[in-house]
């Protein structure tokens, strides 16, 4: 990679320059919580004229941050006010089985006009995100995404606790979703929907008014359907206190850069250094460009004129304090399919087709030679088994992994626990956790073409 200050410089807004802050939402605790699927318009920038038809959360794109304790159960009540079923999966959230939003597995689809009843009892604070599960190549590149947040019982002390939920849209040159390109085997056997308008929180280059000495807690996650962010910060005082919920030892990124792939997220403490009036950009970088994706301005007053030194680290999570055994039971997960990869067949729904039929029905990839849900689990196990799912990824692509309910340890000496993890093409790693909550879980690409592609599998606790 090249030194960061050889990128040229690019807007992402693109196609036009203005930026708007849409606010996001909070939620009182205690009371249910009311979340509403449906279609609508929004303007990421610019004229109501060129409102991007979207689907949305309670009328906003990406949906309200919703903010839920740790430990006690919260009620989110969805309401499904789209034309087709959809469903909400809770990110990261290690609960029960019965609320985890897949349709078909672990619930019914919530058909137009129903309601679900989700039951929330999350036992890791943290950043989470929640998102539709159905169709979500479409649902999901349309909008339906927002952040959840649960809470600390002893949060960390900061000035200000920012959100940056960071999307990634096609969008044609009047601001119009590229409804047309939904489904493209092409994106499904390449890297997945690639956008070309980047928002945050919704909005084109958003502002940040900031001020020298403040501390700010900025949670960023990546809701996009396929683009990994690498994501460059020009302040100096940043470190990074916890990945995919999970706390971490604090470190400062190398040279300002934090890689997201789509589902994953970072929480960074910034004591905010620049001097009173200046600015500093937060980029995105897509092959030689660095895209301006929201902008820190720094206020006439200071907050305080020292910075304050005292690093922060987050209380643990039950998560990150487990131990792993030095036994494990291994299994393996060769993934395969997508352009240039070479997989010649595979089998689908119980029978062995060709490339060429594969791609007539929609699909491109595999694991272990079995594309899209299997009938038998990748493995079945009792509560407490310690797993090693030992991942080689045999084609020409990346993928972002994603395990529901769980989170593991990818390379066995990171220390790091997370809910998605990405394997770079030829990779070899593991994914190590205990399989300790009851229920079917899936495991799949997180490039949510590549997962309606063929890229999904599931198992079972016992
Ligand atoms: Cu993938």
């Amino acid at each position: 990679m090249p030194d960061r200050r050889d990128f040229l410089k690019a807007s992402a807004a693109g196609l036009l320059g203005a930026s708007m802050l849409r606010p996001i939402m909070g939620q009182a605790s205690g009371a249910p919580f009311k979340l509403a699927a449906s279609e609508g318009e929004v303007v990421f920038g610019g004229e109501q004229e060129n409102a991007t038809r979207v689907m949305y959360y309670n009328q906003s794109v990406p949906g309200p941050v919703i903010r839920i304790p740790q430990g006690r159960e919260s009620i989110i009540q969805f309401h499904n006010s789209l034309d087709e079923p959809s469903s909400v999966h809770w990110h990261g959230l290690r609960i029960d089985n019965a609320m985890d939003g897949v349709p078909g597995m672990t619930q019914s689809p919530v058909m137009p006009g129903e309601q679900f009843e989700y039951r929330l009892r999350p036992p890791d604070a943290g950043t989470y995100w929640y998102h539709t599960h159905m169709r979500s190549w479409a649902q999901l590149a349309l909008g339906l995404a927002g952040v959840l947040i649960v809470e600390e019982d002893n949060p960390p002390q900061v000035d200000r606790d920012l959100v940056f939920a960071i999307d990634d849209w096609r969008l044609d040159r009047k601001m119009q979703f590229d409804t047309n390109s939904l489904g493209s085997m092409h994106d499904w056997s390449h890297g997945g929907r690639l956008g070309n308008y980047i928002t945050v929180n919704g909005a084109a280059e958003p502002v940040f008014e900031v001020a020298r000495g403040e501390r700010i807690r900025l949670r960023l996650v990546n809701i996009a359907n396929a683009r990994v962010m690498h994501m460059l910060f020009n302040e100096p005082a940043i470190s990074v206190v916890a990945i995919d919920g999970q706390p971490v030892e604090p470190f400062a990124p190398e040279s300002g850069r934090i890689r997201l792939a789509p589902g994953q997220r970072a929480d960074l403490i910034i004591d905010m250094s620049a001097d009173p009036g200046s600015r500093s950009a937060i980029e995105v970088v897509i092959g030689e460009y660095a895209y301006e994706i929201a902008t820190f301005v720094y206020g006439q007053q200071a907050k305080r004129e020292q910075l304050l030194e005292t690093p922060i680290r987050l209380p643990d999570n039950p998560v990150n304090q487990t131990v792993l055994p030095s036994e494990f039971r291994h299994v393996p997960l060769r993934m395969e399919g997508g352009a240039m990869g070479g997989m010649r067949s595979a089998t689908f729904e119980g029978r062995e087709m060709d490339i060429r039929e594969l791609v007539r029905n929609g699909k491109v990839w595999a694991f272990n030679g079995i594309v899209g849900m299997p009938q038998e689990p990748l493995f079945r196990v009792e509560r407490g088994t310690a797993i090693s799912i030992d991942v080689h990824n045999d084609n020409g692509w990346p993928h972002a992994m994603h395990i529901h309910g769980h989170h593991f340890i990818h390379d066995r000496n990171s220390g790091m626990w997370r809910d998605t993890a990405l394997f770079q093409r030829g990779e070899r790693g593991s994914m190590r956790f205990i399989a300790d909550n009851p229920g079917k879980w899936l495991i799949h690409c997180h490039m949510v073409e590549h997962m309606a592609g063929g890229m999904v599998t599931w198992f079972e606790v016992s």
